[in-house]
């Protein structure tokens, strides 16, 4: 390379040339220029620092555990230095297992591990050897990062999948941990609940229990993308981070306030992923491109995939009834996966009155509701406990743990059931009973029988109404962020809107006790060409609420979700809504175990947008909503029938009253 001045001698009359050359110089020597030493006064930091970790009371071992395509994935285990012989509880995350289990640095394993995902207590306290992996292609393991990646077959050519690496990072878990008694178990909530079902695909022999906690399994039907169609664009913001880099180092950005106004100004989430360049991300351009129940989508359902595999590990599906997230999931594995359970000890279900994890966390609240007691610890203590050592500890005994373990709310206690739902409307000990929606904005178990044929109201596009009251907060969990308990909001906000059309009961003098899912099955029209359906059923608490004022009135959803319109006839199948046209709409709503309580009311309310957590349904039938165009969101006049022969109502899962 020419020395400097004889560069800048020749040069010199091209200032821009002698510029750039200067700075390529100046890096070129920034670089490969030894720094310079300065022996009388050395670097206060060592070549390498040794932590001294003689007074821990337990042993960490970072590794990274070779995977059979040769992909390694970075695994932390945390070994109590009193474990001889003892089980091993694995997280398989998304979410930075170094971070998980550092949330601080110290001498003791469970103020570390205190934090998302563990039911620290019970992991710690039994003296349990704690393993948390990055999952493939995430944060300190390598390898391609695929969204919920669907196991190996028409979704995934690769011979990888989370099932597959679950089982080899189980086999070198029990050959290279001597502290270890064979025994595996997996645990997790959410996407980390994700990853305990797929531990259930070939599972590992060693793999003796599974307890998947709110997992992720139908993103299109009830989970994190969709619900029965409607998208929800809350969660691009997660999408953006969860994908755009290994480490979700790219963070998502914001200039409103409001997430209503976000959202609203876009126009479609199609144009707001363009706006933040989102087309540059694989699961993205997937999702958009597949905005139907096609086989994308039903192919990776988790569900789906368990009811064709033997059921050959103990499972403990948590579930959460006010789960904001993943309200799905659990329970549609409880569906695929009990009718193999022919001894009746294979598989348990828990249904706690929580939000999304809540069991880990402080249970004797959710927002406004309390509860009495700390629900989620009873969870931890007399359930989660006993169970995890049944299966994980040498000769512990048979947990005394029922089929069916329920928080009843209303009544705030919990059940044990020999099955769950008690009440369907097809299948179950108990059959549904039709709570009509009648004239007058009434609800009864009286079938429709006066001349009124239908309420209405107008559906704008331009004014949707907001999902709770704004200003709408973000998806988020910290910073004082109230996502978690929107399901519970106070539903008054809404009833008054002259968009959202309101039934309710008499005064009950007696306990209305459900147990099951509901079902709405309306008879209603649109002016448009699509619509979505938003039908909820609420807890009206008395007018006075002595013990807890604020309770004066108060409306609360104890189950309520969305159908878009256009899939009337099938979730692969989306069609134009005939507009004016009295039709039938079948809308599966999430499971309830509540007592509405004498003095109480019932009410459902019907709307046709719940913003933004879905998307706005243009009301104009289009391709892709995906990508509507501003012209194609139009205004639209609803109409909810009540007429002796087009009967709206709720199949209730009635079990008394
Ligand atoms: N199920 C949670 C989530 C997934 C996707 C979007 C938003 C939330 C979770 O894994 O935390």
């Amino acid at each position: 390379m020419k020395s400097s001045r004889a560069v800048i001698a020749w040069c010199g009359r091209k200032p821009a040339l002698l510029t750039l050359l200067l700075t390529l110089s100046s890096t070129a020597m920034a670089t490969d220029t030894p720094p310079p030493q300065y022996p009388n006064y050395p670097s206060e930091t060592p070549a390498k620092f040794t932590p001294v970790t003689s007074s821990y009371d337990y042993v960490e071992r970072d590794v990274m555990i070779p995977m059979r395509d040769g992909v390694k994935l970075n695994t932390v285990i945390l070994i109590p230095k009193s474990a001889k012989h003892e089980g091993i509880v694995l997280t398989r995350t998304p979410y930075d297992a170094k971070e998980l289990t550092h949330h601080v640095m110290s001498g003791h394993l469970g103020p570390m591990l205190e934090g998302y995902d563990n039911a620290t207590d019970v992991i710690v306290e039994d003296g349990y050897i704690r393993v948390i992996q990055d999952i493939r292609g995430k944060y300190g393991s390598g390898g391609d990062y695929v969204m919920n990646r669907p196991v190996h077959g028409p979704l995934n050519p690769t011979p990888v999948d989370d099932a597959t690496d679950t089982y080899d990072t189980i086999d070198w878990l029990v050959k290279n941990i001597p502290e270890s008694n064979g025994k595996v178990g997996t645990i997790g909530i959410s996407y980390d609940g994700f990853e305990p079902l797929m531990s259930l695909v070939n599972p590992h022999p060693a793999l003796k229990v599974a307890v998947p906690m709110n997992p992720m399994v139908d993103g299109w039907m009830g989970d994190d993308w969709f619900h029965q169609g409607a998208f929800r664009a809350q969660n691009m913001s997660y999408i953006y981070e969860q994908v755009a880099t290994r480490d979700n180092s790219v963070k998502w950005w914001t200039s409103y306030h409001d997430e209503y106004d976000l959202f609203m100004q876009a126009g479609s989430v199609g144009e707001l992923g363009r706006q933040y360049g989102m087309e540059q991300l694989g699961f993205w351009q997937k999702t958009i491109a597949h905005p139907a129940y096609d086989s994308f989508w039903s192919d990776q359902a988790v569900d789906k995939i368990l009811a064709a595999q033997p059921l050959k590990v103990p499972t403990m599906l948590v579930h959460s009834l006010w789960d904001q997230e993943d309200i799905y999931g659990a329970l549609a594995v409880y569906r695929a996966i009990k009718p193999k359970d022919k001894n009746g000890d294979m598989v348990k279900l828990v249904m706690g009155p929580w939000h999304h994890g809540q069991e880990i966390e402080e249970g004797s609240s959710l927002g406004a509701i309390r509860f009495g007691s700390d629900t989620s610890k009873y969870f931890r203590e007399h359930i989660l406990r006993p169970y995890l050592a049944q299966y994980l500890k040498d000769g512990a005994p048979k947990a005394d743990i029922a089929p069916v373990t329920a928080y009843q709310t209303g009544a705030n206690q919990w059940q044990r059931l020999s099955r769950w739902p008690l009440a369907c409307e097809d299948g179950c000990a108990t059959k549904s009973r039709a709570l009509y929606l009648l004239p007058d904005n009434k609800l009864g178990f009286s079938a429709p029988a006066g001349s009124s044929a239908y309420d209405e109201y107008v559906s704008d596009p331009a004014h949707p109404v907001p999902f709770r009251a704004r200003p709408i907060q973000p998806v988020g969990y910290d910073g004082g962020l109230t996502w978690p308990q929107w399901l519970v909001d106070d539903q008054r906000e809404a009833s008054g809107r002259t968009d959202v059309v309101t039934y309710v009961s008499d005064v009950l003098t007696e306990p209305l006790v459900i147990s099951g899912a509901p079902v709405a099955h309306l008879v209603a029209s649109t002016s448009g060409t699509d619509s979505d359906w938003v039908v909820k059923v609420i807890d009206v608490y008395p007018d006075q609420v002595s013990a807890q004022p604020e309770m004066g009135g108060y409306q609360l959803a104890i189950s309520m979700d969305i159908l878009r319109g256009r899939y009337r006839e099938g979730f692969d199948n989306p069609k134009p809504i005939a507009a004016n046209q009295p039709l039938a709409y079948s809308i599966n709503l999430p499971a309830a175990n509540h007592v509405f309580l004498p003095g109480h009311r019932v009410m459902v309310q019907v709307q046709s947008s719940w913003f933004p957590l879905y998307d706005r349904n243009p009301q104009t039938f289009v391709p892709n909503i995906f990508w509507a165009k501003p012209g194609d969101y139009q205004k639209a006049t609803q109409r909810i029938y009540h007429a002796p022969a087009q009967a709206s109502y709720i199949a209730l899962p009635v079990i008394s009253h």
